[in-house]
C-alpha cells in the first residue's frame, strides 16, 4: 500500500489535504480535511443582527453573494419582511453575475491546466499578441531565481499531459480571455451590488440600488458579452475536453445522492428548486433532515445535529478527528451539492429547458444520464448552468420595473428566528439566526463546500468527495494528476467549508 498525500491542494480557495491510500493502482481509500479554523459564527454572538449580512460575507471573496443572500433571507424570515418583485430580481441578477464569474473562473483558472500541456507556450511561435506575452514571463520566470518560477502556470504535477498544440494554445488563450470576461462579470455584480466583492446594497427587504434605464442596459450589455463567451469558449471548450478525456465520464462518482435548497425566487416559486434526487427520483425538500456530525471534525462531541439550534466549538486536539470541516447529512446519508445536483434536481422535478439542454449536451458527447455523476459531469452541468442563468438573466433584466419599489420598509424588532436557504454556485447554503435583546444569540453556517468536502461521520460513511476518490484509477507515478482532476471537479472552497 502507497500513501499519497496532497497537501495544500493548490489552485482552490482556501487550505485543503486530500491524503490517499493506494494498492494496485487504485485509491482504496481518501480523507479529506479542511486545515484551519476561522470561527464567523461564534464572531456573530453579541452583534446587532444586521451585522450579520455585512459580516457573513467576509466568509469569501468569491460567493459573498450567497452569503449576503443567505443572512438577508434569514432575517426577511425572522422579521417577516416582504421583498418586492424588484427586489427579489435585482437579488437574482447580482447573484446571478456571480455565478458566472464563478462558474467560468473555475474551468479556465482553477481546473484547465490539468488539461492542458502549459509548457506548450513555450513552443508558441503564433502572432497572438497576449500568448506572446505569456510564453515572454514564463520563459522569464523560469531563469528566475523565484521559489516557485511561473506559478499558477508551473511547476505542475507530472503527468500525461495532450501534446496538440492546437488544443494546448487554443485552451490558453480562453484561459487568458476568461480573465477579462471574469471582470465584465465583476462589473455587473457592482451596478447593482453597488461594489464587489462583498456588496453593499443588499440588505434585510431587497436591494437598495433600485434598477433604472441606463443601469439596465449597461448591465445587459456586459451580459451579452459574457454570453457569447460562454457559447463560443467555455461550453465547447468543456465538450471539447470529454472527447480528449472520455474516461472522465465514469471518473470521480461519488455518492450519487444529490440535494439542492433551490434558488432564484421568481413571482411565486424558485426557478431551480429545491429537492434531493437518490437513485433518479426527485423528493421536494425537508429541512428538518439536515444534521451536522462531527464525529472526525475537531469539535466538540455536542457542536454537531440541526444548524438551528447547534453551536462550533473548537476541540483542535480530538482524538481520531482530522478535519476543521463538519460533516453535514441529509437523512444520515452524505449529499453531493453543486452544480451537478442542481441542474439533476431540476432535470428530474421536470424543469425546462434543463431536461432538454441536459439530454442534447448527453448526446453530443455520446453519454447517458448516468455518465453525470462523473468528473465530466460536474464540469458539463457547471457550464450548462453558466448557460441557462445567463439565458434568465435576460428576463430578470426584461421583467424590472425601472423606478419601482427595491427594498421593503423595514421595522427593527429586538428578538426573532429565522432561517435563509440559497444556492450558493458551489452548492445548497443556509444560515440560521437567532437574536434576543437586541444581539444575535445564535449564528450557524451550512456551506456548500462543507458537504461535499465533510469527513467521515460518526458511522464513519465518507464525504461525497472522499467517497469520489475511492475507487479511482491512478498511475502512481503521476502523483496525483488523477486524484486533483476528480477533487477539483468539486470545485472546493476550503475558506467557505470551515467558516
Ligand atoms: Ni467560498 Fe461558497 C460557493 C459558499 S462554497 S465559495 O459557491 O457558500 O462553500
Amino acid at each position: 500500500m502507497t500513501k499519497l498525500i496532497i497537501d495544500p491542494v493548490t489552485r482552490i480557495e482556501g487550505h485543503l489535504r486530500i491524503e490517499t491510500e493506494i494498492a494496485g493502482g487504485k485509491v482504496t481509500a481518501a480523507y479529506s480535511s479542511g486545515e484551519m479554523f476561522r470561527g464567523f459564527e461564534q464572531i456573530m454572538s453579541g452583534r446587532d443582527p444586521l451585522d450579520a449580512p455585512i459580516i457573513t460575507q467576509r466568509i469569501c471573496g468569491v460567493c459573498p453573494v450567497s452569503h449576503a443572500i443567505a443572512s438577508t433571507s434569514c432575517l426577511e424570515d425572522a422579521l417577516k419582511l416582504q421583498v418586492p418583485a424588484n427586489g427579489h430580481l435585482l437579488k437574482n441578477l447580482i447573484l446571478g453575475a456571480n455565478y458566472l464569474q464563478s462558474h467560468i473562473m473555475h474551468f479556465y483558472q482553477l481546473s484547465a491546466l490539468d488539461f492542458l500541456d502549459v509548457e506548450a507556450i513555450l513552443a508558441y511561435n503564433g502572432n497572438e499578441p497576449a500568448l506572446r506575452e505569456l510564453k515572454g514571463w514564463v520563459e522569464g520566470e523560469l531563469k528566475s531565481n523565484h521559489i516557485l518560477p511561473a506559478a499558477p502556470f508551473l511547476p505542475r504535477i507530472s503527468g500525461k499531459y495532450p501534446a496538440n498544440h492546437q488544443w494546448n494554445t487554443r485552451l490558453l488563450k480562453h484561459y487568458l480571455e476568461a480573465l477579462e470576461i471574469r471582470r465584465e462579470s465583476h462589473k455587473m455584480a457592482a451596478i447593482f451590488g453597488g461594489k464587489i466583492p462583498h456588496v453593499a446594497s443588499v440588505i434585510p427587504g431587497g436591494v437598495t440600488s433600485g434598477a433604472g434605464v441606463g443601469s439596465i442596459e449597461d448591465f445587459r450589455g456586459r451580459l451579452r458579452t459574457i454570453r457569447r463567451f460562454i457559447e463560443n469558449s467555455y461550453l465547447p471548450d468543456v465538450m471539447a475536453t470529454a472527447k480528449q478525456f472520455p474516461q472522465y465520464l465514469k471518473a470521480g462518482r461519488g455518492v450519487q445522492n444529490f440535494l439542492s435548497f433551490g434558488v432564484f425566487q421568481e413571482q411565486n416559486s424558485l426557478w431551480l428548486p429545491g429537492g434531493t434526487v437518490t437513485q433518479g427520483k426527485f423528493v421536494p425538500l425537508d429541512i428538518d433532515k439536515i444534521s451536522e456530525d462531527i464525529g472526525f471534525s475537531r469539535y466538540t462531541n455536542d457542536s454537531g445535529g440541526h444548524p438551528s439550534n447547534s453551536k462550533t466549538q473548537p476541540e483542535p486536539h480530538k482524538a481520531n478527528a482530522y478535519s476543521w470541516i463538519k460533516a453535514p447529512r441529509y437523512d444520515n446519508q452524505s449529499f453531493e451539492v453543486g452544480p451537478l445536483a442542481r441542474m439533476t434536481v431540476a432535470y428530474h422535478a421536470d424543469v425546462q429547458p434543463v431536461r432538454e439542454r441536459l439530454d442534447a449536451l448527453l448526446h453530443e458527447v455520446g453519454g447517458k444520464l448516468s455518465d453525470l455523476p462523473s468528473v465530466f459531469g460536474r464540469h458539463a452541468t457547471r457550464a450548462l448552468e453558466a448557460s441557462l442563468v445567463a439565458e434568465r438573466m435576460e428576463n430578470w433584466l426584461d421583467n424590472l420595473v425601472p423606478g419601482a419599489i427595491s427594498v421593503a420598509n423595514y421595522t427593527p424588532s429586538q428578538e426573532g428566528r429565522g432561517v435563509g436557504l440559497t444556492e450558493a454556485p458551489r452548492g445548497a447554503l443556509g444560515h440560521w439566526i437567532e437574536f434576543k435583546a437586541g444581539k444575535i444569540t445564535h449564528y450557524q453556517c451550512l456551506v456548500p463546500s462543507t458537504w461535499n468536502f465533510s469527513p467521515r461521520d460518526s458511522y464513519k460513511r465518507p464525504g461525497p468527495v472522499e467517497t469520489a476518490i475511492e475507487g479511482a484509477q491512478v498511475n502512481e507515478t503521476d502523483r496525483g494528476l488523477e486524484v486533483v482532476r476528480i477533487v477539483r471537479s468539486f470545485d472546493p472552497c476550503i475558506a467557505c467549508a470551515v467558516h
